[in-house]
This record gives C-alpha cells, structure tokens and sequence, in this order.
C-alpha cells in the first residue's frame, strides 16, 4: 500500500492483506458466486478509472478489513455502558473507542459515533437541537421527567411545537445539501425552512445575505456546510450571525472532515469551536469507513447521547471498529500531509481547467472541490460526465447557482481531488487529468433533438477520443496504483 495508505507496520500489509482478501472471496464463494465475482469487479473498475467523484475515496485495507467481522452480529441499542441489551461490553470498547479518537482529532467536547450515515447524523442532529431547545424547557415547564409523563393534550401540543421550528441553510444549487431544507427531502418537511443563496455575481457566500435572511426569518437552526461549493466557510461569521438571532449552529463537514481533521482548515475555516452541533460522514474526504458523526459542545451532548432511540436502532459495531481505525489513522502527521495535497491537487486541476478554457464556478477553489460550468462547452452536465465517462473519467454532473438545466440535467461537473491524491496524484497528474478532461468537452458536441434545438442528454465524441483518453488515463493510474501489491 502507498505511504499516505497504511502506518509503519511490522507485517507486510499488501501481502498479509492479500492472503486476507483471497480468503474471504473463497468462502463468499461457496455461498454466492456472483457477489465474489462483483467484489473482484469493483477493485477492478476502481483501480482502472479516473475516480473524480469529489465525496469519494479510498479507505485503507485496515478500515476494510475492520468492517468484515462479527462485531457486525451483536444488538447494541443504548449508549456506552448504558445499552438496552445484555453483553455489550466489547461494542461499549468500540464505540467508546472511536469517540475517543474522535475527540482527539477535532478538539470536541464531545462525539457520537453511532449514525449509519450523513443523513442519520443530520437526523440526530435537529432532533437533538429540538429535544435540547423544544422539549426540555416545555418539560420544565410542565414539571415533567419525561415525554412518557405528559397528558395527550400536552404531548399533542409539544408534537405541533416540533413541526413548527424553522431552519435555514445553503439552497440546493448555491452548493448546499439536500438535508439542509430541501422540500423533497425530510429537512424541508419537518422544519418551516428558507434558503440562502450565494452572490449572483461572485457566486461566492455572502455573508451578508445570511445575515439579512437570519434576522428576518429568525430561524432555530442555521445551517452551515456544503456538497458543491468550492470555497471555504468563516464559521466565526456564522457564528456570530447564528449568536444574533438566537439560532443553534449546525455544520455539517461531511465534505471537508479530512481538510479539518487535517489540520488544513484552522482558525475560523476549522467548525469544531465555533458551531453547537458538527455533523460529518466519514468515508469522504476523511477517508474512513461508509458511516456519520455527529460533534457536539457538553451543552448538546445529553441530547445527541441519545440518537438511539431519538432516530437510530442498533448501531453498527462493525463499522463504529472501522471508524475509529480511521480516526487513528486520521491522527497521524502523514495524514496532514494527506489533507494539504488534497487542497494543494485542487488548486492545480483548478488552473489546469481554467488555463484550457474551462469556466469554474467562483473562478476557482480552495478546498477539496473544483465545479466547472460546462455550458460553454455547449453542453449539460449530463453529457459532459456520460462522455467523461466514456472516457474512463468518473464524474458526476451537479447543478450551478441558477442553474437554467435544473436539477437533473444540470450545467456542471463536480470534481473532487480526495480519491487520487490517495493514489498518490501530485501536480503533474492533477495538471494531466485537467488536459484530458477539456479534451473530452471539447470533443463531445450535444446531438440536436427532434425539435431542432440541442437535446440535453444525447451527444457524440469526436471518433477514437475515448479510447486516447482512457489510454493516457491508464499510464496516469499505472504509475500510481491502487492499494498496490494486493492480489487477488
Ligand atoms: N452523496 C454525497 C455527495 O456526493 O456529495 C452527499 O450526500
């Protein structure tokens, strides 16, 4: 495996690794053939394709390998050493152990390690902010211990006090994430929610706006965090603003948790001593197991504490293990260095598109992410990433502020540089993908519907651009492979 992959060991990691892996497709074998056959595919289609997906990665063999276990057995509802079940003690050890690294790493007073997912960990998240901020002064109130003591009319009338929150975060095509108040999601129905957008100008965060849209709507959540906006955030603002109005700030980091936890976002780029509540995955740039976080101040904790049964049944021991192997690894200076050549990758496959022609989104990047507006290329984003595709080159096309193409065709193509900078990308390769990505726009041409305007989904590529670019992508890949020295 590379340096950036796996600590000094003692043991040969690839081949103990390999050993590792060859066994455990042997035994899927002799159950399900196909799932052995679709496992051996994956690393297959992984380690031959551009992987640009900006919320992807590589995990290392020790996080995969944490998640095959039968730790994945064992009914653990409840909290550490409070659980809802007998025998739980080695799941009390995971699970405090993964907090611990956690805490460590972000310099939080406290984490929970349970949620399944970003969404879970959103879902925790508000309904943590509501039990804290809704429930407990109206059980005060009505001097009682618990829900479980009130009377149906005044659960009912705690239930419509529930439903009648605001919330206010980055609208979808600004960058924001669809658990932040999209109406399609369940964040959009649960809470009364408003959007702010970014400036139509410099399409980069306007304070301000915030601002102005907080003091008017005077929610009691403001939503901070993004999946496609390739700037950072000042989070001390947010703070300030979410101070003004009275307001619990959320982040969710699910994005940029590896350029915190990296230490590349410090001062007030870095949420953890800003907001009330951070939410996180951990398999994106943080490159862990596929699972959430949730980070909270000694004031949330009590509420986040009890995720399960507030939103969660069991939690996954299995992948709490993987988390906090992550969260290990995570704390390592090699994973500094990790996080600073993302952002540093980023920047050069910013200027490399830029310089070729392309259009970016804000002008450029300093994160982890670059969203380029394909329109000038006279395409959506729906061809743009099919001929990337193509092409060898995963993308995924995403919409820009204002987007005229909505939300499923789209005008952009988001890229990300976590995954490659783990194969070991640098400048030169980062400078490269750049090329052959404006090769591919500028070789795909938008096939003219029946109407006689340009369709939004069908197009053609110039002949032999796939197979060139998917040749040249491949000498990229070769000279850095994935989890090099694993055989199967
Ligand atoms: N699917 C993730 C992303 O791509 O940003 C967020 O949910």
């Amino acid at each position: 495996m590379t340096e950036t992959l796996s600590p000094a060991s003692s043991i040969d990691v690839a081949a103990t690794a390999s050993e590792a892996y060859r066994a455990a497709l042997a035994v899927i074998e002799t159950v399900e053939p196909r799932i052995a056959d679709a496992t051996r595919a994956e690393l297959a289609d992984q380690r031959g394709s551009l992987k640009l997906i900006a919320s992807e990665n590589y995990a290392s063999p020790a996080v995969l390998l944490t998640m095959g276990t039968w730790l994945s057995d064992k009914y653990a509802e409840g909290t550490v050493g409070h659980r809802f079940y007998a025998g739980c003690q080695n799941i009390d050890t995971v699970e405090a152990l993964a907090a611990e690294h956690a805490r460590e790493l972000f310099g939080a007073e406290y984490a929970y390690a349970q949620p399944h997912s970003g969404i879970d960990a959103n879902l925790v998240a508000f309904w943590s902010i509501l039990a804290h901020r809704v429930e407990s002064p109206e059980l005060a109130e009505l001097g009682a211990k618990n829900v479980n003591q009130l009377t149906e009319e005044q659960w009912e009338t705690l239930r419509h006090k529930f439903g009648n929150q605001r919330a206010l975060g980055m609208s979808l095509d600004a960058g924001g994430h669809l658990t932040h108040g999209f109406r399609p999601n369940i964040s959009g129905k649960m809470f009364h929610q408003r959007s702010y957008g970014t400036d139509n100008k410099s399409q980069l965060l306007d304070y301000e706006q915030v601002r102005a849209a907080a003091h008017e709507f005077k929610p009691l959540i403001l939503i901070a965090g993004y999946s496609a906006y390739p700037r950072r955030i000042d989070f001390a603002k947010m703070r300030e603003i979410a101070d003004e109005v009275g307001a619990t700030l959320l982040v969710d980091m699910a994005h940029f948790a590896g350029l915190v936890a990296g230490k590349v976002f410090t001062g007030p780029e870095d949420p953890v001593p800003y907001a009330h509540v951070v939410t996180s995955t951990t398999h994106k740039s943080l490159r862990g197991p596929r699972g959430g976080l949730v980070l909270a101040t000694q004031e949330y904790a009590p509420s986040v504490d009890r995720g399960c049964p507030l939103v969660l049944g069991g939690p996954l021991g299995h992948v709490m293990a993987a988390k906090a192997v992550a969260f290990a690894e995570a704390r390592t200076p090699a994973f500094q260095t990790y996080a600073q050549a993302i952002a540093d990758n980023a920047q050069t496959l910013a200027e490399g598109l830029k310089k070729r022609g392309a259009t970016l989104v804000t002008g450029g990047t300093d994160n982890h992410l670059v969203l380029i507006d394909v329109s000038g290329f006279g395409l959506t984003g729906r061809q743009a990433e099919s001929a990337l595709l193509d092409s060898g080159i995963v993308t995924n096309r995403n919409s820009v502020p204002n987007d005229p193409n909505g939300a499923w065709y789209t005008s952009g193509i988001r890229v990300g540089t976590p995954a490659l900078t783990s194969r070991g990308f640098g400048a030169d390769e980062f400078d490269a993908v750049a090329d052959l990505m404006i090769k591919v726009f500028k070789g795909t041409s938008p096939v003219t519907a029946s109407t006689g305007k340009p369709g939004k989904a069908k197009y053609t590529v110039v002949d032999g651009l796939a197979e060139s670019t998917k040749s040249a992508a491949a000498e990229l890949l070769d000279a850095n492979p994935l989890y090099p020295g694993l055989q199967l």
